[in-house]
Parts: C-alpha cells; structure tokens; sequence
C-alpha cells in the first residue's frame, strides 16, 4: 500500500506514498476528504495550539528528511490514513469512535521531544521530533498505537493503570502492528516490533518486541501476581506476548527477515491460529466483552467469549485461545 490519493508524500519512513488532500492549484491542504476530514498541522516546535494546517502549491509533501519542515506532516498524515483504512477495512469501523468522524494531528511538538501521544480531550494526535529533532515519532506503527489508544477509550476505556493499563497499551501495540502490517509498504514493512524505524533508543534497536517482551530488559513476558505494579508499557507485555503466540505459534521464526523467539511459559508448544484471526479476537473481545477494569484473567475470558463467537465453543481456534494464555501463563 504505497496510497492511491493525487497528494504526493515523500516521508522519512514509509517512502513515497500518496496523501489524501484538498483543494486545487495552488491552494492545496492536508486536509483527508475521505477520511473524516483528518487534518495536519504543523506547531512548528510549539507545544500548545492547533498549529497551522499544511499548505501547499503543487501537493507535493515533504523530501524525506527531517529538515524539510513538511516531511513529518507527510508521516503523520499516511499514519492517520493508513490507521483509518485498516479499521474501516478490516474492522467495519469508520474512524476511531466509528461515527465516520476524522481526529487531526500535529507535528513538530516542541523540541526534541522524544514522544507520541493521542489526547482524548482534543482527539488529537501529537508527534515530537525525537532526539536532535531529527526522528519523529510517526512511524506507521506508532501512529497505529497512538490513535489506537482512542478506539480503547471508546470501547473498553481500560483504565490506564494496573493490569487493566497494561492491557490498554497491549492493545495499542497489537493494533499498532496491525496496522503497520496493513500497510505493506515496501520501506516499512509488517513486523512484531514496536518502533524499529524511529531508533528511539540511539543504536537501532526497538522500543518493544512481541514475541519475547523481556528483550527490552523490563516488560514482562507472562503473568505474575505483582504484574499489575509494573509501568503500563511492561505489564503490557503478557498480552503482547499473547497476541505473538495466537499469531504465529511458539517457538523460533523468522517472519520477513526478523528473528523471533516466543517461548511459553510451561515450555508446551502453541500453533497459533494467524494475524488476522488473531486480530479479530482480540478486536470483539476489545469491543464487545473488555470494560474498564478488565484484567489479564477477565482479558482471557472475553477473548473465549470472542473465540466462541467467531469460531465456535471448543473448536481448535477457541482451544488454542485458551491454551495460548496458559502459555504466558493465564487461567489453567
Ligand atoms: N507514547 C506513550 C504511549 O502511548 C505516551 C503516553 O500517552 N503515555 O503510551
Ligand atoms: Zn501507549
Ligand atoms: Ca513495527
């Protein structure tokens, strides 16, 4: 997916993609018509506002680099359009509350800021440059976290701290992959890694990992009882863990160049059931069955609910379910 928009973006991590845009010669905007009307801004290192809407005479977007001023806003904006077509495509929901309405976004908050972060009160999203300005966070699978955490608000609403936190940023990781692997693009290509394109860390490696959380030296890689006391984005590694194994199995892997682990916890073989079936599991248990204080042994039991639902009760997908959350070690 590389876009099928007249607006032209040269980003700094997917390539050369099309850009929904608005407007005409030489009054064009990054303005989404299709999608909601999602809207760009560049702050242009201010940390308050709306920013001002990008602007442009022949709807070209960006050169690549960080230092042409429009190249986030190019980021930013496919982030936005590639995030709205995987749940509208794949989920049936159009936009992130599902009322066809487009959130907006914002680039170049601040200086150097070394974060991305969704705000439900504006319902907005903000990127900052990164470190030395020169590596925003809008890589496909950061814009899918970020937005993610606002279809979690209006679904589930898992409270942010806990287990039930650490299953909201689960959720926004699975969906932020899923997205990322939605897109197929050529420059950024699907992987069980979160942030491997905006080198977050300084000496390229990324900010999590799926198939065996505890490679980022704090997430954990299945259930314990003092789970819950952890940071959100480490608590979220059971469920991360879990969404790697119903995907792809247990075990050693190389998917698209990338190694992968995943062991279980009771060292017994899971086979996984695919991404997309995966993905839709955990979509219904997410909006139909998980409420604000779910936890890692209510997350089980909505995604059984879920399973039953989509395969049926006791079919191989619904016992790999339940097997795969004995494998980060949930439920018996
Ligand atoms: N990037 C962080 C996150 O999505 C920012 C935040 O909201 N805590 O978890
Ligand atoms: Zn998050
Ligand atoms: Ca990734």
């Amino acid at each position: 997916y590389q876009g099928i928009e007249n607006g032209v973006g040269n980003t700094q991590y997917s390539g050369k993609v099309t850009v929904g845009s608005s407007g005409s010669a030489p009054n064009f905007s990054l303005t989404d018509p299709t999608r909601g009307n999602h809207k760009t801004y560049d702050l242009k290192h201010g940390s308050s506002g709306t920013g001002t809407l990008y602007t442009d005479a022949d709807d070209t977007w960006g050169d690549g680099t960080p230092q042409n001023t429009q190249t986030a806003g190019a980021d930013a904006a496919f982030g936005a359009q590639v995030t709205w077509d995987y749940y509208k495509n794949v989920h049936g929901r159009s936009g992130i509350k599902g009322d066809g309405v487009g959130a907006y976004s914002r680039v170049h908050y601040g200086n150097s800021y070394v974060n991305a972060f969704w705000d439900d009160g504006c319902f907005c999203m903000t990127y900052g440059d990164g470190s030395g300005n020169s590596a925003p966070l809008t890589s496909i699978d950061v814009a899918g976290h970020e937005m993610s955490h606002g279809v979690t608000a209006a679904t589930a609403d898992l409270t942010y701290s806990g287990e039930s936190g650490g299953l909201n940023e689960a959720t926004s990781d699975i969906f932020g992959t899923a997205v990322e692997f939605y897109a197929n693009n050529s420059s950024d290509p699907g992987d069980y890694l979160i942030g491997e394109k905006i080198d977050i860390n300084g000496d390229g490696t990324p900010l999590r990992y799926m198939d065996k959380p505890s490679k980022d030296g704090a997430s954990a890689d299945y259930w314990s009882s003092n789970v819950g006391n952890k940071d959100v984005h480490y608590s979220s590694g059971v469920a991360n863990h879990f969404f790697y194994l119903l995907s792809e199995g247990s075990g050693p892997k190389d998917i698209g160049g990338v190694h992968y682990d995943s062991p279980t916890s009771d060292n017994l073989p899971v086979p996984g059931i695919g991404r997309a079936n995966a993905e839709k599991v955990w979509f219904k248990a997410l909006s139909q069955y998980m409420s604000a204080n779910t936890n890692y042994a209510a997350a089980r039991t909505a995604t059984l609910k879920a399973a039953a639902d989509l395969f049926g009760e006791g079919s191989a997908s619904y016992n790999t379910v339940a097997n795969t959350w004995a494998a980060v070690n949930v439920g018996s």
